[in-house]
């Protein structure tokens, strides 16, 4: 199979010379969707031996009636157009071979019999083949409307990657319910550590008036089973949660509908007083309570099937529940017992900390903030609170040991929270696919009580069976063409969905359909975007952020730079703690910050020792003298000369790799993705030169490669 924009030379000559006339006729080219925008939704057409050989009903029919159910037709149709050239005839009932798409319970009345080979549970869905009224049907089966919809993108990603579905007979379900993305866009339309453009959904402090991107988005998100999507700010304005500003969200919720994309919110604990006007926003007393539930009652009033709230207090600067000595889980369950006689649901972050730390006592340390604040509050949130945790103890560096919190709460819903926007990762300039970091993470077993339990059944409930629990990814992306502003980075947020549902799936796996989806079938383009993307993390990580020691950008500026120095000596508390005869922050139990005691004992062993600990999170555990010999035999200065030279170096390759595919992409996307790795070479000299100068006056041992002089 080839698509539209494969390796066929003539088809690349024919497209040349095509160019002119494309440019001359601007309302064909508009009329067309741009490849970006469509991301891995393109639909590209099948070659026509492909087309001829594939199998599929020439009808559809759908039971049951809503407006998700409706999308899930059009999107068969759609889909089944764009790639096979097929119109499929709607049906209003089963005339012969056809595709049949409906809930279990709305298809009982025509087929009684049929019965999944394993359970179907919420947004999950069964693709089969069975006999209906004497006739094979390719049936689309589900729990809930949502399911119908997410096994119409299963059907459609299968025929775009050209997988058969003769006989198919598959159940697929959710790993967690809870399955978000949160947007931190500000309602002026500028999205905080967003790297793909303005606000989708805000400009000027109002929304937007076209809200055709979002509702884009949606569609984008539901084929990769996400389910809810918060869009505005953690830190937020009060302003949200205005009546007027209410009606006008309400518009969002309207384009997300369809695509069973439930809307939420992140709101600020402080709203009560500061838009409310009560002379307090205590979260235990009683006109504030009663303030909630009225805002909220208003809220489902306007918008149905609202989702809930996300909550940041306490952190950075934003009011919280310590201003009247309460607790967080007295601020989460105020809103929770708003939220509840409608089944919303509150998230609060678990990233509290101080960021006035004093740095000059090493016992201080901000990795300790989530679980010291958190974990003695465990039973005490409500069932429809759910505690939204960074992967890591710190904030999204490029190497971080997962957060103790995973384990340290078993009476308290979890979601993890991962970030999809590149904010210490590069920044989308830089190649950086984060899925291998997360499976890293998700994999994880934490040994609580001694057993197996990787996070991933920790964040689900599964391991302490909590009703509910999942996923947050922040992927904050904007009206660019691309979404994130770059499109290979869109990697991300499809993998981002893709092990909510599933994190069972492989990196390799989840890449080679991004791939296939998004720039077809090539063997020649699958094999080397997957190569690149799969070492991106890795290279990335060498010449910006070694052995567990941070990201070392310039945290008080751009969070892209190089600069170590900003990381000491302030309260933020991201410190590694280099001087003139080590690096890395002491936080064993025996002589450091006590940080290793929040995890499990076997995990906490690991660590705790010099010995077991992993090179790659050394510097995270571990204060070394630079001679330190690490497991790799290398010494931890070399290793740092060793990585940025040679991550540079890979950074460099890159742009060679991706030369191999000249003519294999289409010419867009081949010249802008060449740009930016052309940047990204050079950037990457510049990471290395910053951090071998810095390393090396500090340490005062020079290369033994001799490679730079200082
Ligand atoms: C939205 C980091 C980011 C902030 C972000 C914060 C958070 O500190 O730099 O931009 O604020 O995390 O997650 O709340």
């Amino acid at each position: 199979m080839r698509s539209r924009f494969c390796s066929s030379t003539m088809l690349h000559v024919l497209l040349t010379a095509l160019i002119p006339f494309l440019f001359a006729m601007p309302l064909f080219a508009q009329a067309e969707h741009a490849p970006e925008t469509a991301a891995w939704l393109r639909y590209a057409p099948l070659d026509s031996k492909a087309v001829m050989n594939y199998e599929l009903p020439a009808a559809s029919v759908l039971f049951g009636k809503s407006p998700i159910l409706e999308s899930a037709k059009q999107e068969l149709s759609v889909g089944v157009k764009k790639m096979l050239g097929r119109t499929l005839k709607l049906s209003g009932g089963i005339k012969g071979s056809a595709i049949v798409l409906g809930t279990m319970r709305d298809l009982h009345d025509i087929a009684p019999l049929l019965q999944p080979p394993s359970p179907l549970e919420a947004d999950g869905y069964w693709l089969t083949v069975a006999q209906i009224r004497h006739a094979e049907c390719l049936v689309i089966a589900a729990a809930n409307d949502r399911g119908v919809l997410y096994g119409v993108f299963a059907l459609l990603s299968k025929i775009a990657r050209g997988q058969s579905v003769t006989g198919i007979n598959e159940v697929q379900n959710p790993y967690a319910p809870i399955r978000w993305v949160n947007q931190w866009d500000n309602l002026d339309g500028h999205i905080e550590r967003g790297y793909g453009g303005p606000s989708i959904f805000f400009a000027d402090g109002r929304v937007r008036s076209d809200l055709t991107r979002a509702g884009e988005y949606a569609r984008l998100l539901a084929s990769i089973g996400i389910n809810g999507c918060t869009i505005n700010n953690v830190n937020a304005a009060p302003g949200v949660l205005e009546d007027d500003f209410i009606a006008q969200v309400k518009r969002i919720a309207d384009v997300f509908r369809p695509w069973g994309v439930q809307l939420s919110m992140s709101v600020d604990l402080s709203s009560p007083k500061l838009i409310g006007g009560l002379a307090t926003f205590d979260p235990l007393d009683e006109h504030v309570a009663a303030w909630w539930r009225k805002k909220v009652d208003e809220v489902y009033r306007q918008i149905p099937d609202f989702g809930g709230f996300v909550v940041k207090a306490d952190s950075e600067g934003r009011s919280g529940p310590s201003a009247y000595g309460r607790t967080h889980a007295d601020a989460a369950n105020v809103i929770a017992r708003a939220l509840k006689p409608h089944a919303g649901v509150v998230f609060y972050r678990a990233f509290v900390y101080n960021h006035h730390l004093d740095w000059h006592d090493p016992k201080n340390d901000r990795a300790k903030a989530a679980y010291d604040n958190f974990h003695s509050l465990d039973g005490m949130f409500d069932d429809n609170a759910i505690v939204q945790i960074k992967n890591g103890p710190i904030d999204f560096q490029v190497r971080e040991p997962v957060s103790p919190m995973f384990s340290g709460l078993r009476r308290t819903n979890e979601a993890i929270e991962l970030q999809i926007t590149q904010e210490y990762t590069g920044q989308q300039k830089h190649l950086c696919f984060l899925v291998p970091m997360w499976k890293e993470v998700l994999d994880f077993d934490m040994r609580v009580d001694g057993g197996s339990t990787p996070v991933k059944d920790l964040i689900s409930g599964r391991v302490f069976h909590r009703p509910v629990g999942g996923f947050a990814g922040v992927a904050n992306v904007g009206l660019d063409a691309s979404w994130l502003g770059s499109p290979l980075a869109m990697a991300n947020l499809y993998g981002f969905g893709r092990l909510a549902w599933n994190p069972g799936l492989s990196s390799e796996a989840i890449i080679g359909e991004w791939t296939r989806l998004t720039f077809g079938s090539d063997p020649l383009v699958v094999k080397t975007i997957a190569h690149l993307q799969l070492s991106s993390w890795q290279v990335y990580e060498s010449y910006t952020g070694p052995l567990g020691a941070g990201t070392l950008t310039n945290i008080l500026g751009n969070h892209y730079d190089p600069g170590p120095e900003s990381s000491e000596e302030n309260g933020w508390g991201q410190w590694h703690r280099a001087d003139h005869q080590g690096i890395g922050m002491d936080r064993t139990i025996a002589t450091g910050t006590g940080y290793i005691g929040q995890y499990p004992p076997e995990v906490q062993k690991m660590y705790e020792s010099l010995a077991a600990c992993p090179d790659n999170v050394l510097l995270f555990f571990h204060h070394v003298p630079y001679t330190y010999v690490l497991h790799s035999g290398n010494t931890v200065i070399q290793h740092v000369y060793d990585s940025h030279y040679e991550g540079a170096e890979h950074a460099r390759e890159f742009i060679a790799e991706w030369k191999t595919l000249e003519g294999h992409v289409d010419p867009e996307r081949y010249l802008d993705v060449l740009a930016r790795f052309e940047f990204q070479a050079g950037e990457a000299v510049k990471w290395r030169d910053a951090i071998c100068n810095w390393i090396y006056r500090l340490s005062g041992i020079p290369d033994q490669e001799g490679r730079f002089r200082p």
